[in-house]
């Protein structure tokens, strides 16, 4: 098993020299496409350009950048998934439990976690949410795995976080997909009025903001728009195999569909904007069915 944990190893690093090399090309194309635009005489000075001309990465894609991995829009490093469509900007992923998520305000105000090996577990931070989803109307996609391999999403429409004055409060509109809508739990008439997660502020273990006499964040071990407490908790305790005992309901939950006992192993939040054209050219799945 050292011989395969080599090979692995040998494999992982590969796999990120080759995505370096496709990106590099990428902004290679990317300059070729724009000649006519004055030159950049030095590899800065473009690059600072390039991170300057970008809102988020659906313009990334849109200007041809197909691959996903780590870009630059405006100051800020952020994960690009380019698949499903393309133009994601990930906001929050959760792989293997590697990165804690029980933190302060200030590392949720900023964003913490590993923004560099390409299955890191992050969280993008509270500011560049606010200021993300400020510059328009943004959909949210939330990913979810289980331990048997099953996958279902949430989509939200219009999804925003008001500035810290405001407590980087939460709002979205209509829900669709099939996970349920556990953020405001409205299929769920005995949970939604002291649940729903529409209009909280975000709490953490040094920031109690919620309508619970006690601390949310504290009970469920991560910091979240929590009311009294949750219907969803995708910033809690990862338990490495689904079903969990424990004092209170702290896992990685999303409660339409897998309860408060189940812990998911797979969580992946992103945005993209609501007006956002899929390029029928670019998508693998519309080539597929076209043939
Ligand atoms: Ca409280």
């Amino acid at each position: 098993s050292d011989i395969c944990r080599e090979e692995l190893a040998r494999l992982l690093e590969k796999e990120r020299l080759l995505k370096d090399q496709i990106q590099k090309q990428e902004l290679l194309l990317h300059r070729l496409k724009h000649l006519n635009q004055p030159a950049n005489k030095n590899q800065a000075t473009a690059d600072q350009t390039l991170d300057n001309e970008y809102i988020d990465c659906s313009q990334l894609f849109t200007s041809g950048f197909k691959s996903s991995g780590f870009y630059k829009i405006k100051t800020t490093r952020v994960y690009c998934d380019m698949s499903e469509g393309g133009g994601w900007t990930v906001i929050q992923r959760r792989l293997n439990g590697a990165v804690t998520f029980n933190r302060s305000w200030t590392e949720y105000k900023d964003g913490f976690g590993d923004m560099n090996a390409e299955l890191g577990e992050f969280w993008l931070g509270n500011d560049n949410l606010h200021d993300i989803t400020a510059q328009g109307n943004y959909t949210l996609r939330i990913n979810l795995e289980d331990f048997d391999g099953h996958q279902r999403y949430a989509e939200y429409k219009n999804f925003k976080v008001a500035n810290e004055k405001d407590l980087y409060r939460l709002s979205f509109g209509a829900y669709s997909g099939t996970a349920g809508d556990s953020l405001s739990g409205n299929d769920q008439l005995h949970v939604s009025e002291w649940a729903s997660h529409q209009g909280m502020k975000f709490s953490t273990y040094d920031q109690d903001n919620d309508n619970y006499k006690g601390n949310c964040a504290q009970e469920d071990k991560g910091g979240w728009w929590f009311n009294k407490c949750h219907t969803a908790n995708l910033n809690g305790m990862y338990y490495p195999n689904g079903h969990y005992n424990a004092m209170t309901d702290d896992g990685v939950v999303w409660y339409t569909w897998k309860g408060w006992w189940y812990s998911l192993k797979t969580s992946i939040m992103k945005l993209r904007p609501a007006d956002f054209k899929i390029d029928s050219i670019d998508d693998p799945s519309a080539v597929k069915h076209g043939s």
